[in-house]
């Protein structure tokens, strides 16, 4: 049997990052990978431009400058014997922001979601403040224009309201979004029905000091993901999983370095369940998502 998986997550959520290290994996066999590949559809030029730039500790390059990128990947399971097959669709990554803010999605995704066996979702271990309270935000305000906020004398006249934007969908704090798009699954166009997901927490180099399992750093940090996921068990049978495909931040000149001369595939660290300490393959997930389909 042949079982399909849709690759998901917002913009800068790892995505290109985990193609590009996946692509170098399956392709260069220099470590133990539990998938192989068994042929793709898209564009070489691109998966070998953003596996070097992986290779070579180079930002992967921003999806919408390299015109269509969907990509295709077959897999096989050499233990199980086990087919799959992965889509990532077009990796710009705005496909789901505008799945959220306009409610648009494209119909090649609709059918590959309809059929799909699993989902790949990421999110990004490097939050942005996504979480911060109306206080936080209020503190972040300069004194001059809070001060105007309350004119009380002459000395404030000359200071300008705060212009505040109005709100739209897209100031959403990532895990609303990523909740839209898991409850999106949950009615028409898409069919309502129980799926596997493999939640991936990228850069998860960021999280480790934080000494947390992936489940306990996705309850900590985004509990509204996690609420979502424990209350619909019905839904989503969910593993999370911590991933670093990079292995450091690319601006952090003393880690590039201290890594530089590892054989690259041995820079990938995943951790979840049923994976030993000092794991390399981030085919895990997919192997999990592969597993109902033998
Ligand atoms: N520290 C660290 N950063 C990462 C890792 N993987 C991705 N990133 C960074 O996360 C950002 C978004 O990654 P990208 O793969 O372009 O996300 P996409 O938009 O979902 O395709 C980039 O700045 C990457 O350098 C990782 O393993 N470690
Ligand atoms: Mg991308």
């Amino acid at each position: 049997m042949n079982a399909n998986f849709v690759i998901m997550g917002l913009p800068a959520s790892g995505k290109t990052t985990f193609l590009a290290a996946l692509w170098h994996l399956i392709e260069s066999q220099e470590t133990d990978c539990r998938l192989t590949m068994d042929g793709y559809r898209g564009d070489l030029v691109y998966l070998r431009l953003i596996s070097t730039a992986w290779r070579t500790f180079k930002e992967v390059p921003r999806t919408s400058q390299v015109g269509n990128t969907d990509v295709v990947i077959y897999l096989k399971d050499r233990e199980s014997g086990a087919r799959g097959t992965a889509l990532f669709p077009d990796l710009a990554g705005e496909t789901f922001e505008l799945q959220v803010e306009e409610r648009k999605c494209r119909p090649e995704f609709i059918e590959q979601a309809i059929a799909d066996d699993g989902v790949l979702f990421f999110v990004n271990a490097n939050l942005k403040e996504d979480g911060l309270t109306i206080n936080e935000l209020n503190a972040r305000i300069p004194e001059a224009e809070q001060d105007a906020d309350h004119a009380d004398g002459a000395q404030h006249e000359a200071a300008q309201p705060i212009q505040t934007p109005e709100w739209q969908p897209k100031y959403a704090p990532a895990q609303v979004k990523i909740v839209q798009l898991l409850s999106d699954f949950l009615r028409a166009p898409f069919t309502s029905r129980r799926r596997r997901l493999a939640l991936m927490i990228s850069a998860w180099d960021l999280a480790r000091d934080q000494h947390l399992t992936p489940d306990a750093w996705l309850a900590v940090n985004m509990p509204l993901v996690d609420q979502f996921l424990r209350s619909n068990p019905e839904l989503f049978e969910h593993r999370v999983y911590g991933l670093s495909a990079q292995g450091v931040k690319l601006d952090d000149d003393d880690a590039v370095e201290e890594i530089a001369d590892i054989t690259p595939s041995k820079r990938i660290q995943i951790v979840g369940k049923d994976i030993d300490a000092n794991e390399h393959d981030l085919t895990r997930p997919l192997v999990w998502l592969m597993s109902t389909a033998v």
